[in-house]
Formats: structure tokens, C-alpha cells, sequence
């Protein structure tokens, strides 16, 4: 818990490091409540980020919105510019989220869980709460925070403890899919991914260690962000080491395909008009944003013979948050997919 004043500085610190302005405080679902309140560091593209915007666009709450741009580039003078999630001042204020959090990322695992694999110090969403005066990392953290902390009713987290397990359940399946590892690397004979998506992906992770590397460098005095950033290089080296590996990469694609049969036998059994409950919880969210994005990366193949999928995946596209934060926002900021029309 830190003092308004004191938080409100390190925000707008962090904001600096967001190259284009029009990108930085932009009140989003400027119709909806707690204005002012919440403040989220975020990437359009990211699917972890989407979780959030989601359940802020279904508790109908506003929010100041700094889209950042998470992958770095080199300019056309060779020279890399680093993604602005990297950015000492952003990773001081993600690090404030830390203590409840445990510790920090060592290795690479393919997936982002934090309870599996630790807090990425440079990665996004990160969530201000000016009013309770926290900083909360961790999408699912940060989504039962939202909800838990806005009044009112259409709440996403259920209040039956049965129903509330299974929920729990659900989010941490979706957790456990290897998303970033389904992003970055390169399936030997069935990459379904966009060419741009590929191109990028050849050399990310050098770019990432590039950028990592020269900042601490530069802030070599400052022994918090520096342990940050070697953190961060270690995960990032453990995917480079993986991004062609065949074995892996098939590895990754099985375990999805568990998770998709546990979730075709729960939609079998389930008794509810949503996943966990009558109404619309932050699980039936979660699998929105994971649902779309294997099947923007050509992977909707892995649930072709589990027909609850697809049928639940159909009334979750009827969503309105749905369809802006997730739908609409990956194709926006992301290369366009064969797999994901408009
Ligand atoms: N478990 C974390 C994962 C955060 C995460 O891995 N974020 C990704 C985007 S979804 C990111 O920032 N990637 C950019 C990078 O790591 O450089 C969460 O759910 O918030």
C-alpha cells in the first residue's frame, strides 16, 4: 500500500517511457464508473492484458489506458529499440507489485503463470489502484482485484464456494496453456502462424537480450532493477534455446490439447448456462482470450472433434467485451491471421 502522491509520481514516471503520448492516459469506457481510479499498463496485443480490459469492459468500469508497445524493434539505423516495457520506471512500478508475488522468474517454461514460473519483472498487465493504493501484477490477480473491489452486481467471480473452486480451476487452466510458447516458436511441420508473426519471432529473443543487456548497463547502480533484468534474460535465453526445438514445440501442442479435452469434458457435465455459474464468471473471460488466440495462430484444429468448444466458443464471441478487447484489439494490433477474419 503506498500513499496516493507517492504512486501517482511513479505512474506518470512510468508513463515517460511510452514513446507516442497518444498512447498514454487515455480514458477508456469513458461512460463507465470509478473514474480515476484504475490505471493499466497494457499491451493491445497481449493476451494477458486482454483478460483485464475484458473484465473492465464487463463491469462496465473506466480506466487510464497506456498501451504499450511490447515488442522492441531496430530502427532504420540498426540501432534496437527496446520494447517500452523494459523501461527502468515501468519496471520500478511492476516491481512494487513483487512482495505479494513471490519471486521472480528464473527459466523459461513456455507458459506465464506466475505461480508456476514467477513474476516477470518487464512484462504487462500491470494494474494501479489509486484508491486502495496498490500496484497489482498478474492478470488473474488483477482481474478478481477488479472485481472484487467494484460494487454492484454482475459480479464475475462467484460467491458459491463450489462454484468459486471450479472458477479457480478454470482460470488456472488457462493459465497453464502455453500461450507465449504457442507464440514464439516454430512448430517443425505444422506453423500455422502469420509471416510477420514468424519473421519476428526469428529474432526476438537476441533483440530482447540486446535490449536487456544494454539497460543494465546503463543502470547498473540501481542493484533491484538490475537483478530485474537478469531474470528476465535468463527466461528469455531458456526460449531461445527452445524456439526451434521439435520436441518441445510438439510438447506444447500436447498439453494444450489435454487442457482443450478437460475443458470439452467440463462443458459436457456442466449443468450451468455459463462455465462456472448462471452468470458470466472471469473463467467463461479467460477462455475467450485463450480460445481466440490458438485459433488466431491456426490452432483451432486442436478442439476440431470437441464440439462443446466450439459451440461454447460461439457464445463467448457474442460478448461485446469480447468482441472489442479481444477480437477487435488482435486484429488491430497484430499481423492479420488467415484464421481470425474480421
Ligand atoms: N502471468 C502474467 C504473464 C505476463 C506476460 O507474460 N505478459 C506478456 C504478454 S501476455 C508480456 O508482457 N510479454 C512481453 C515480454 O515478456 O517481453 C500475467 O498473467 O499477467
Amino acid at each position: 500500500m503506498m500513499e496516493r502522491s507517492k504512486l501517482k509520481a511513479m505512474v506518470q514516471r512510468a508513463q515517460e517511457g511510452i514513446v507516442e503520448k497518444s498512447r498514454v492516459g487515455v480514458v477508456r469506457n469513458p461512460e463507465g464508473g470509478n473514474k480515476g481510479r484504475f490505471v493499466l499498463f497494457h499491451a493491445a496485443m497481449s493476451f494477458c492484458s486482454q483478460k483485464v480490459r475484458a473484465t473492465l469492459a464487463q463491469r462496465g468500469s473506466s480506466f487510464d489506458s497506456n498501451d504499450m508497445f511490447i515488442l522492441g524493434h531496430r530502427g532504420a539505423d540498426g540501432i534496437l529499440v527496446p520494447a517500452e516495457n523494459y523501461a527502468p520506471d515501468y519496471v520500478r512500478l511492476r516491481l512494487q507489485g513483487k512482495a505479494s508475488m513471490g519471486r521472480l522468474v528464473g527459466a523459461y517454461s513456455g507458459v506465464s503463470s506466475v505461480s508456476n514460473a514467477g513474476l516477470d519483472p518487464c512484462a504487462v498487465p500491470t494494474l494501479v489502484d489509486l484508491d486502495t493504493g496498490e500496484v497489482v501484477v498478474d492478470s488473474s490477480r488483477i482481474c478478481v482485484h477488479i472485481d472484487a473491489v467494484i460494487p454492484g452486481p454482475n459480479r464475475l467471480v462467484p460467491a458459491d464456494p463450489l462454484q468459486l473452486e471450479n472458477m479457480q480451476r478454470q482460470l488456472e487452466a488457462v493459465d497453464l496453456t502455453p500461450h507465449p510458447g504457442l507464440l514464439y516458436g516454430f512448430h517443425p511441420e505444422d506453423d500455422r502462424r502469420p509471416a510477420a508473426i514468424k519473421q519476428a519471432m526469428s529474432s526476438v529473443y537476441e533483440e530482447k537480450i540486446e535490449a536487456l543487456t544494454a539497460l543494465i548497463k546503463a543502470n547498473g547502480d540501481d542493484a533491484e532493477l538490475v537483478a530485474a533484468y537478469q531474470a528476465k534474460i535468463a527466461k528469455e535465453d531458456g526460449g531461445r534455446k527452445v524456439r526451434y526445438d521439435a520436441t518441445f514445440q510438439n510438447e506444447l501442442r500436447s498439453t494444450t490439447r489435454s487442457i482443450l479435452v478437460k475443458l470439452e469434458g467440463d462443458l459436457r457435465n456442466n449443468e450451468f448456462t455459463w462455465l462456472c455459474a448462471s452468470h458470466v464468471t472471469l473463467a467463461d473471460l479467460f477462455w475467450a482470450v485463450s480460445l481466440v488466440r490458438l485459433k488466431y495462430l491456426g490452432l483451432a484444429g486442436l478442439w476440431s472433434d470437441l464440439s462443446q468448444i466450439q459451440a461454447y466458443l460461439d457464445r463467448l464471441l457474442e460478448l461485446p467485451s469480447i468482441q472489442s478487447e479481444v477480437v477487435a484489439s488482435t486484429i488491430a494490433s497484430m499481423p492479420p491471421s488467415a484464421y481470425l477474419a474480421p
